[in-house]
């Protein structure tokens, strides 16, 4: 048993939530890889983060070239849904494609 995140003074989501009114955002990133073609990224990019195709080519060539690139931000559960879509349809496709949330300072 440990000591409870409240005697530790953390500030619990929850407690975050009830006194700001809102949600912490995330932010959800594509990693680049060597394997993954890049019309499957742009095709992710279209279909799970709503982007057109211009504006999808342009996050794909930017994770391409930097190793990372910012797909969206969301609440939590949506950006978690996000991630789980990715990964579940890279997989069906046997593409390494990788995933990532990060929670943003609010
Ligand atoms: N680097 C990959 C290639 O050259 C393309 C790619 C881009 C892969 C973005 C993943 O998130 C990614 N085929």
């Amino acid at each position: 048993m440990g000591i409870g995140k409240e005697k530790l003074g953390y500030q619990t989501e929850e407690k975050t939530e009830l006194k700001t009114g809102k949600p912490s955002r995330y932010n959800v990133f594509l990693l680049n890889d060597d394997y993954t073609t890049m019309e499957f990224v742009i095709h992710i990019l279209e279909r799970i983060f709503q982007k057109n195709r211009t504006e999808a080519a342009q996050i794909m060539l930017r994770v391409h070239k930097m190793g990372i690139g910012l797909a969206g931000v969301y609440t939590r559960e949506i950006a978690e849904t996000k991630v789980e879509s990715v990964h579940r349809t890279a997989r069906e496709n046997e593409f390494p494609l990788k995933c990532i949330m990060e929670k943003k300072n609010d």
